[in-house]
């Protein structure tokens, strides 16, 4: 019901749009995709699928089909389109077997190429996709690309080649690993800065959170979804944990375990919101944990999940800020006013639903549904679902927004939470960082393929 009144107003007041505003009731378009349109609909396409809303799935495949153009002048942030449109793509296609997905994707794929167009070969953040002139963000560090966003386009990248027969997808980010295994790692911890053309890294700054995090996520995952024969992405991705516990995991004077945030060797004790989803990656990672860490790092899944979950249940409205800090006498509460907001979020839920799956412990799905109870609640207005200026106030202020990861994460997650685990099981699907589930590429399929070749 939440995800068909989100859908539902998206079309009604938004159709074809970037994403739906749910109070003025207009369309909302962001300068991360430029002018390619219909954001929300390639995010929402497996959500659709997977609760099986079908004539809404058969709608937007349909406007994928007639409508979904990248031959536009647009300068495009190369990650968010990877994840949302590429990732989206990519799931659909392995969901439906609709060959539209496949071509639209391989046609995406071919365009963000020219980010790779650097010295190094580390791409760049923004794109032109008509020009293939590439650029990074005027704020970061000395000209650097970001981290979080090279980091994140090997798993979209591996099934682009596999789906097209080229290459040139998997050897682009291939190329990225090797460019990060060469560099020394201050600590063992990897700056969220690199410089695309000396190869050098930019402010030492480290994150498990914004601009760090799903570099982290997709080691781990890059190594799953090959079916565990990526050990270069199991070792990088286990290296990196010991680093993070080691330097920037710590436990407050009440007991919650939080990652702060390491600038140059000092600690800056905040945790966003994007950092929750950690709970879930280090859960998932448990099983392949060296050294008998297994349980290890299971324990330390449920402590993330729990100190997010107090971030939330911290505030009036149940809704967790967009950073939370333990200095200055408060443990896991916002204390500046411009990191009091939540945007629709998924990261916390994402946590309870991996841990879910792995501890069916039922705390987290009654953690869950308080979420779905303060979304109904704060969020759920008339034109759709809205973000929230100020989650410690009585009353809400909405930022007019509804994210095309509400309906493509945080929905999807929510369901997945309250459903079955044969409902895409971790051992043969991973999900994107946008929530895109993709198939685990099995040793014994490709086997059976070149069997056949
Ligand atoms: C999403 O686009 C993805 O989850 C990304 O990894 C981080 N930010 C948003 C959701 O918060």
């Amino acid at each position: 019901q939440m995800m068909k009144h989100a859908w539902d107003n998206y079309k009604r007041y938004a159709w074809g749009l970037n994403e739906l505003k749910p109070i003025s009731k207009q369309g909302h378009s962001s300068n991360l995709f430029g002018n390619i349109q219909g954001a929300t609909i390639v995010d929402a396409l497996d959500t659709l699928y997977i609760m099986e809303m079908k004539e809404e799935f058969k709608e937007a495949t349909e406007w994928v089909g007639k409508n979904l153009d990248f031959n536009v002048n647009a300068e495009i942030s190369v990650f968010e389109v990877n994840i949302r449109f590429v990732g989206g793509l990519l799931s659909a296609y392995y969901l439906s077997g609709e060959e539209v997905f496949r071509k639209k994707a391989v046609e995406l794929g071919e365009k963000l190429l020219p980010a790779f167009n650097t010295p190094t070969g580390i791409p760049w953040a923004l794109l032109n996709i008509k020009s293939g002139i590439g650029r990074n963000w005027p704020w970061a560090s000395g000209g650097s690309s970001i981290l979080a966003e090279f980091g994140t386009l090997h798993l979209e990248f591996v099934h682009l080649s596999h789906l097209s027969g080229n290459p040139v997808f998997a050897e682009k980010v291939m190329n990225i690993r090797k460019v990060l295994t060469r560099l020394d790692k201050p600590e063992g911890l990897y700056p969220n800065y690199l410089n695309p053309s000396s190869g050098q890294w930019g402010q030492h700054h480290v994150s498990i959170g914004g601009l760090g995090d799903s570099f982290y996520e997709y080691l781990l995952k890059a190594w799953l979804m090959s079916d565990k024969t990526d050990e270069e992405g199991k070792n990088m991705y286990y290296d990196a944990v010991q680093a993070i516990e080691t330097h920037l995991i710590r436990k407050s004077s009440g007991g919650l375990t939080y990652i702060a945030e390491w600038k140059g060797g000092l600690l800056e004790h905040k945790m966003g919101h994007l950092t929750c989803f950690a709970g879930g990656m280090f859960a998932l990672g448990a099983d392949g944990a060296p050294n008998d860490k297994t349980g290890h790092h299971i324990e330390l899944g449920a402590e993330i999940a729990r100190t997010c979950h107090e971030s939330y249940d911290r505030t009036s409205m149940k809704l967790g800020p967009e950073a939370f800090r333990f200095d200055g006498g408060v443990e896991a509460i916002a204390t500046r006013q411009n990191e009091k907001y939540y945007i629709l979020r998924p990261e916390v839920i994402e946590t309870y639903m991996y841990m879910w799956r792995l501890t069916h412990d039922p705390k987290y799905r009654q953690w869950g549904w308080e979420a779905v109870e303060a979304l109904e609640k704060h969020c759920r207005v008339d034109g759709g679902y809205s973000g929230i200026r100020d989650v410690y106030s009585n009353h809400e202020s909405h930022d007019d927004v509804q994210q095309s990861f509400f309906l493509s994460e945080t929905l999807k997650y929510l369901y997945l939470l309250f459903s079955e685990d044969d409902l895409l099981p971790f051992e043969h699907w991973v999900f994107n960082t946008e929530a895109h589930p993709l198939p685990v590429l099995h040793k014994d399929d490709e086997n059976k393929e070149e069997n056949q070749k």
